[in-house]
């Protein structure tokens, strides 16, 4: 099965990637994972990206699609994945169908989390407290203001996605206001039927 979740910043695409992982026994390739741990590595990626995802913007299409394309090809990707923040804009889009053709395979879905702009918010900064609660840092993209940004972000740049994938007849769409365990049964529902 290859997989996209889809949806705004917070909307829980991680949370449930983590969760279909351990009933698909597939990878989460989540995107930004993978630039924030470039970023605590010190690469020339993760260099050119902790600038651009402290100010909540996205980091280039180039960027992100070579960090994909990389991943994929790695073994245990060979039977499928989830592709969590993955595309943000039409170009990765693009690029990720280019990707999958180049290696003989397509897309089976993408599952959308619907959740209300001010649940959002809400979200991210009780994940703030919670994280300074346990010790840790929190994220330094966790915060109202820069939480602000990264919406404006998905509308200009990553909503457009919904109609794209709609028109290839692969959109599904989840409710992501319901509890984490309610979300994670509607995935598996609308995924069975694909
Ligand atoms: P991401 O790491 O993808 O961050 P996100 O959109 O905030 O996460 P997600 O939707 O997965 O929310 P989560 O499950 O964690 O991106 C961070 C940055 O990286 C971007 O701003 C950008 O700069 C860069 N980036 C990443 N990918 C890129 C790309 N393709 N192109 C360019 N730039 C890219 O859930 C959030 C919180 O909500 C958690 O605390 C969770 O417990 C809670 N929650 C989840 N589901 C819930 C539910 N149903 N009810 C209540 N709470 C819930």
């Amino acid at each position: 099965m290859r997989l996209i979740l889809l949806g705004p910043p917070g909307a829980g695409k991680g949370t449930q990637a983590q969760r279909l992982v351990e009933k698909h026994g597939i990878p989460q390739l989540s995107t930004g994972d993978m630039l924030r741990a470039a970023v605590s590595a010190g690469t020339d990626v993760g260099k050119r990206a902790k600038a651009v995802m402290d100010a909540g913007e996205l980091v280039s299409d180039e960027i992100v699609n070579a960090i994909v394309a990389e991943r994929i090809d790695q073994a245990d990707c060979a039977d499928g994945f989830i592709l969590d923040g993955y595309p943000r804009t039409l170009a990765q889009a693009d690029a990720v169908e280019a990707m999958l053709a180049e290696r003989g395979h397509k897309l089976d879905a993408t599952v959308e989390l619907v959740v209300d702009d001010q649940a959002l918010v809400g979200r991210i900064v009780k994940r703030a407290e919670e994280a300074v609660a346990a010790g840790q840092t929190a994220r330094k993209d966790d915060n109202p203001q820069v939480f602000e940004e990264r919406l404006r972000e998905y509308y200009k740049k990553t909503a457009a996605l919904i109609g794209y994938y709609h028109a290839k007849g692969l959109l599904r769409r989840v409710d992501g206001m319901a509890s984490i365990d309610d979300v994670t049964v509607e995935i598996e529902r609308v995924l069975a039927a694909v």
